[in-house]
């Protein structure tokens, strides 16, 4: 599951670069028996089938062979949901030991004794933890210095990226009859930005409104809002309601 992923893109050039290594060890390589089985049926009775405790510990000490002092994370439906906090949190760790889960989940005795901490990647269900890590390694590896190649810093005044993107265009200048907008040909910067600023804001007032709520304005924003309001405003006296 992990190979495609790690060997594409962003994540192998940081790989390439130094930037981040990574290992993955096989739970069934830890599993005793031939049939080298790493589930049971759960105490008390039930569905589904649960992670043994052995072979998890005994894999989790491999990992913990490679880095000493990783920080251990379960990927788990229960664990507090990944955002782009926890992401800019996990840069500043130096080795992380990712533990994937399959079927109903894994022994209490590991989460107990082993994890450090327990990590969601939002309100939906998986078939298992690996997708989940991949969310995580990706996230992180992209906000690591020199990660994107170029100057991409500004990624990381968390300002920014708190509203969703600008409209985007690339050629050609008109696509199906439809035109690109006249201003982002003007060469003129500072309209762009401008033009831009606005996009963003009034593209996650109508699709994310929510993000709002999560940070203030600057002035150059307010004046956007204010500017729409007026606008709004207006289409509300012409086309108002009927008495
Ligand atoms: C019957 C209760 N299920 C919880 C909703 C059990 C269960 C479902 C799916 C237990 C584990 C899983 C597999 N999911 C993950 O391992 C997982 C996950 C997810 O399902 N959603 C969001 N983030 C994550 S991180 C790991």
């Amino acid at each position: 599951m992990f190979t495609g992923f790690l060997e594409h893109g962003i994540i192998r050039r940081a790989m390439d670069r130094g930037l981040i290594d990574t290992g993955i060890i096989n739970i069934r390589n830890h599993a005793a028996g031939r049939h080298r089985v790493t589930d049971d049926r759960p105490f008390g009775g039930g569905d589904g089938m649960v992670m043994k405790p052995e072979p998890l510990a005994s894999a989790i000490r491999e990992a913990a062979n490679h880095s000493p002092d990783a920080l251990t994370v379960h990927l788990t439906p229960q664990g507090r949901v990944f955002d782009q906090d926890t992401a800019r949190e996990l840069t500043e760790i130096d080795h992380i030991v990712l533990i994937c889960g399959r079927y109903e989940g894994i022994d209490e005795r590991i989460c107990e004794t082993l994890v450090d901490r327990e990590l969601s990647i939002g309100d939906y269900v998986l078939t298992g933890g690996e997708v989940a890590a991949m969310v995580v390694i990706d996230a992180v590896t992209r906000l690591l210095p020199g990660a994107l190649g170029g100057d991409h810093s500004s990624d990381t005044d968390s300002f920014a990226d708190q509203l969703l993107a600008h409209a985007q265009y690339t050629r050609p200048r008109e696509f199906e009859g439809k035109a690109v907008p006249d201003l982002l040909l003007s060469g003129n910067h500072k309209e762009i930005n401008r033009w831009r600023n606005e996009s963003a804001m009034i593209r996650t007032l109508l699709k994310r409104p929510d993000l709002f709520t999560e940070r203030s304005l600057t002035d150059e924003e307010i004046q956007i809002l204010k500017k729409w309001q007026m606008e709004i405003g207006r289409i509300i006296k012409i086309n108002g309601p009927n008495e």
